[in-house]
């Protein structure tokens, strides 16, 4: 059927309900409506008219384009991404740059993708004294300590272990530090909440390693630390290593990144992204926790009383709107659908909730399936811009009963100045102009 076909159909398309305030629709549009949208004139239950953003045209003549008369390029040993895409790129923070250039962060352009798996040249990056050189050959992990047999293990030897493939997000406990200032910061979405990556990650898990070395009961935390030049350490409860975490090999189907801690990193699934070290070349048992650099002056928390408090490893239940966001523009009032990511360090996103009247009604999104624990939940939900002004919300929820709460819920529960654990409520202000910006609520 033509466009002008489908044009004139309109009597006959149901539009799906609006379903909260400033232009929400029903989530289930997406839900249901493709089964249903087979020969018929509507898309995912929307119909064709509103989602009109394609030219419609009186006479079809297919013209060749010029890469149809000269044959493709031949093959790679190892792709990479189109060169028309080369704007996509990680947002670098290098505070000390002169001093010491390695010392800083990137941020994923969490913006300019879409999906969950976020890809590993992408991944966002936190090193505290640069990316180290490790040949594989030379390098050892050792299990030492409050163990009945110190054990050290090469890489090869490693690669020999029965190996589980899970997909987890990582998030830096620092991310989302530019919204706890006092003004909201005018960055791209990736550069204010890029501090989260998604990948699916293979390796061992550490209970095997640790129960081959034979814990002596007096052991109740482990000591991990790095081969990188800042020797980053930092102590885990035994308790978690027994759990879930992962001697981490692989990412996404490769070899890990140098970035990510090639040959061999800790992953901590749904913990503070600082607790995963990278590089790693020592596990130690002991009676109790090291209180290192990393868990004293820096990742704890400031509290209002002016203490600071330690080993808060879980990182909170948090949502952002992708897209639209900052760093984006509208084309123009109509169809939009309105997508972003959730997450929560205790488990399962159970539900998330959009708001385009700044949190005055609220309407379930979709979650695309499958919603796995402890990693990162694309949801998504049609909306019909009018082309008026919007503040765009997010709100997550997960199984453990706890749901994201507001920017002032936020900030009341720490000391101003703290920069950890941020997980509130993002606005983002849609202007009748089609800038979208940061906003506090
Ligand atoms: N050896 C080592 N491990 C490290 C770090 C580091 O600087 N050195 N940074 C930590 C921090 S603060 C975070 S948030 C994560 C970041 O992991 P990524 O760079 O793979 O995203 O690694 C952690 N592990
Ligand atoms: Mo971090």
């Amino acid at each position: 059927m033509s466009r002008e076909g489908k044009r004139k159909g309109k009597e006959a398309i149901l539009m799906p309900p609006r379903v909260a305030g400033n232009g929400l629709l029903d989530r289930r549009a997406f839900l249901t409506g493709i089964a249903k949208a087979a020969g018929v004139v509507t898309v995912a239950g929307l119909s064709s008219d509103i989602l009109a953003t394609a030219q419609a045209i009186e006479t079809p003549s297919p013209a060749v384009p010029p890469w149809m008369k000269v044959p493709g390029k031949p093959f790679r040993g190892y792709g990479s991404p189109s060169k028309y895409e080369d704007q996509v790129k990680r947002t670098i923070f290098q505070p000390y740059k002169e001093l010491a250039p390695g010392a800083g962060a990137s941020m994923t352009p969490l913006h300019q993708l879409h999906g969950t798996i976020t890809p590993s040249g992408l991944h966002f990056e936190r090193h505290h004294n640069g990316v180290p050189d490790i040949d594989p050959s030379q390098h050892q992990l050792l299990i030492h300590g409050l163990v009945k047999r110190p054990l050290m293990f090469s890489v090869e030897a490693l690669h020999r272990y029965p190996t589980m493939s899970r997909v987890y997000f990582l998030e830096c406990s620092g991310n989302s530090f530019p919204n706890a200032a006092a003004e909201p910061p005018q960055m791209s979405c990736g550069a204010i909440h890029g501090l989260v990556s998604c990948s699916e990650w293979t390796g061992v898990p550490a209970a095997l390693l640790l129960e081959e070395a034979g814990i002596d009961p007096k052991g109740k935390w482990v000591i991990a630390e790095a081969a990188d030049a800042a020797a980053m350490n930092r102590s885990i409860p035994l308790e978690k290593m027994l759990d879930d975490a992962m001697i981490a090999l692989y990412q996404n189907g490769e070899h890990l990144r140098p970035e990510q801690g090639y040959p061999v990193r800790l992953l901590l699934p749904g913990w503070e992204g600082n607790a995963s070290v990278k590089w790693l070349r020592r596990l130690e048992v002991t009676e109790g926790p090291a209180y290192s650099r990393e868990e004293t002056s820096k990742y704890t928390d400031l509290m209002p009383d002016g203490k600071a408090r330690q080993f808060t490893f879980v990182m909170g239940v948090k949502s952002v709107i992708t897209h639209p966001s900052a760093g984006l523009h509208m084309q123009g009032p109509g169809f939009y659908e309105i997508s972003g990511l959730a997450w929560s360090g205790s488990g399962r996103i159970t539900r998330v909730e959009v708001s385009a009247d700044s949190g005055k009604s609220w309407a379930e999104a979709a979650l695309q399936e499958p919603v796995l624990s402890k990693s990162l939940v694309r949801f998504r939900i049609p909306w019909e811009w009018n082309g008026g002004p919007a503040l765009l919300q997010s709100r997550a929820a997960d199984d453990k009963g706890h749901v994201q709460g507001t920017r002032a819920l936020w900030t009341a529960q720490y000391s101003t100045g703290n920069v950890y654990h941020y997980n509130a409520i993002q606005t983002w202000r849609v202007s009748p102009e089609g800038e979208i910006t940061n906003v506090y609520l």
